[in-house]
């Protein structure tokens, strides 16, 4: 294949990249059951606030590219538990990913089938490596949107189901302005696969 070499502008304050193929706009009504407080999800409904942005530019399905994007998470909560993404696996299980943190204070949940769990923090600078067959979920646990780049390779696919079916094993809660990580009561490893 040849393709061309290209240059893509991302806003650093607002995290928006110029001309991306596509934007994903998730409120809280598109993933209610991703929260461990139903009360809470019941109650903040009716506004439904936007949780988070992804600005992509998906390069066409090939193992030889790579996709670029960039997301936004706002602060806040659900309840107790922060405004985070869905989260995935790659339909790719193989297909590894890496995040670069521009702005904001997160953190990085990661999870293999198996529930084998670990977390890592976000902050600007930091570059998150993620390995093909962990699951991986951003949380914005500051007060400012956390915004972080990311790069895959673009045939590696999303796949959501596995983690709505099973949950992450870790929460991560406010604890009285402290950002804190809980066992998730309800998580059952080994689901979705
Ligand atoms: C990221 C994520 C993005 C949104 O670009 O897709 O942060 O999270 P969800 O896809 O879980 O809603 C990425 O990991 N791409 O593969
Ligand atoms: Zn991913």
């Amino acid at each position: 294949m040849n393709h061309l070499p290209f240059d893509a502008l991302m806003e650093l304050k607002s995290g928006v990249i110029d001309e991306a193929s596509q934007v994903i706009n998730r409120r809280l009504s598109d993933m209610p059951s991703f929260f461990h407080d139903q009360d809470a999800v019941q109650a903040q409904l009716e506004e439904d606030p936007v949780l988070y942005r992804t600005y992509i530019k998906q390069s066409p399905i090939s193992p030889s590219l790579w996709s670029i994007g960039s997301s936004v998470i706002e602060p806040g909560t659900v309840g107790n538990e922060y405004f985070m993404t869905k989260g995935h696996f790659h339909l790719k299980e193989e297909a590894p990913e890496v995040y670069f943190t521009v702005s904001g204070s997160g953190r990085l949940l990661l999870q293999r089938h198996s529930g084998e769990a670990e977390v890592k923090n976000m902050a600007p600078g930091v570059i998150n490596y993620i390995p093909g067959g962990w699951a991986h979920r951003t949380v914005n646990v500051g007060e400012k949107p956390l915004i972080f780049f990311a790069v895959w390779p673009a045939d590696a696919g999303h796949n959501y189901g596995a983690i709505e079916e099973m949950g992450f094993t870790k929460l991560v809660v406010d604890d009285r302005g402290v950002p804190k990580i809980i066992d998730n009561p309800k998580s059952a490893p080994g689901l979705g696969k």
